[in-house]
């Protein structure tokens, strides 16, 4: 069958409300109508986000880059002792902590390496810490994989140790980690990280200890078009059972500095591709995000019309993508992200980590000059 005819047949199941099946995923990936792929996730989006775009005033705190997995896509990564090895006293975080809360930010986000040597107090210490600061802000942090090795270091089970750490302040999990799946991806990019079955394992058991999170999936690097559709798959089965995930981040390769350094990285068009496919095959995550970090403020104003409703944060400080060659800035400011949702023509809200409104702005027509927008907040 002509793939035109498959893109309609999947545009009339998207119109209907319908579930889509792997096939139907791989064929959409495989289409060349982006346009085309962009109107359909732009109706998915409708229906199940409505007008309104997010955005979360957070900070990024990386407490250490020491991490004994070295991953083939991180560049971010270091062994104890190695030059640009870093880890953040307990002062230290609190510092930049306190920096940010200054400005009025309702979230923490904390994802660092799988330090060999660090002990699990270290961790529970942070988060109690962090949370006698200002018990009002959000802590998202540690990766599903961070909790495993958190488990097996301290001899603890993962419901423990996402329990303890609740009690110490942790409000919910980011969602990185993921990487790919498939097993064999593993294979090639991280060998010694967490398996695929085992990052939705610790998912399953925070969401069932009442521990929202996010989910992700690291794409553009050795993975297939059938592996990608494949993550977002799984990811789908376990919302179905959980409805724990408040977010789904595609997160775009960024190759320079990593052991992967030869492949070229993907492109824009391959990149709104992945958001639009990710909103349409989740049909069950109200929020598809994308990460402006890696994907470039530009791409990610347009993702608005790929099926995206939200776009992160202010950041302000950002070590993992930057390490592999990123080119955005550090952070953007609540005015800045207010202008670009305004100039796409839709409603900016500030959300907190949960997705509760913290501030309505006035919707944008579209297509104006930003600055005078931005003026106008
Ligand atoms: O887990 C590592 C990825 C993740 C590279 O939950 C890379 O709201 C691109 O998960 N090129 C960390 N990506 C970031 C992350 C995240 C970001 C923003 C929001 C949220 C959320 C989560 O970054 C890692 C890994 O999958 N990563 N190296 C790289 N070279």
């Amino acid at each position: 069958m002509p793939l035109t005819n498959d893109i309609d047949l999947i545009a009339a199941k998207v119109e209907a409300g319908e579930r889509l099946s792997r096939g139907d995923g791989e064929a959409l990936l495989a289409s060349g109508g982006l346009l085309k792929l962009g109107e359909l996730a732009d109706r998915a989006r409708r229906r199940l986000a409505g007008e309104r775009v997010f955005f979360v005033s957070n900070r990024h705190i990386n407490h250490t880059n020491v991490c004994g997995n070295r991953c083939k896509f991180c560049a971010f990564s270091a062994s104890e002792g190695e030059p640009g090895a870093y880890t953040m006293s307990l002062d230290e975080i609190l510092a930049a902590a306190r920096a940010s809360l200054a400005d009025g930010i309702t979230e923490l986000h904390i994802v660092g390496g799988e330090h060999p040597a660090l002990p699990y107090e270290y961790y529970l210490e942070m988060i109690q810490a962090l949370h006698e600061l200002d018990p009002a802000v959000h802590i998202q942090a540690f990766t599903a994989s961070e909790i495993s090795f958190f488990a097996s270091r301290s001899g603890k089970t993962v419901a423990q140790v996402l329990a303890e750490l609740k009690q110490a302040g942790l409000g919910s999990l980011p969602g990185g980690g993921a990487e790919i799946f498939s097993e064999r991806v593993r294979g090639l990019v991280c060998p010694r990280k967490i398996s695929g079955q085992g990052w939705l394992d610790v998912m399953r058991t925070a969401h069932e200890t009442g521990i929202k999170s996010n989910a992700t999936m690291l794409y553009g690097h050795v993975e297939t078009a059938g592996e990608r559709i494949d993550h977002l798959i799984r990811l789908r089965q376990l919302q179905d059972e959980t409805g724990g995930f408040g977010s789904f981040i595609p997160l775009t390769f960024h190759p320079a500095n990593t052991g992967l350094a030869h492949l070229p990285g993907s492109t824009g068009i391959e990149d709104l591709k992945m958001l639009a496919v990710s909103r349409l095959m989740l049909d069950n995550f109200v929020n598809i995000k994308a990460f402006w970090i890696m994907l470039g403020i530009k791409v990610a104003q347009i993702s608005l019309f790929f099926g995206v409703n939200d776009i992160d944060g202010t950041v302000v400080e950002e070590k993992i993508t930057h390490a592999a060659g990123a080119r955005t800035g550090q952070a953007l400011s609540r005015n800045e992200l207010v202008g670009l949702i305004r100039a796409a023509g839709r409603i900016p809200v500030e959300r907190d980590t949960l997705y509760n409104v913290v501030r309505v702005y006035d919707g944008g027509q579209g297509g104006g000059p930003l600055v005078d927008m931005v003026e106008e907040v």
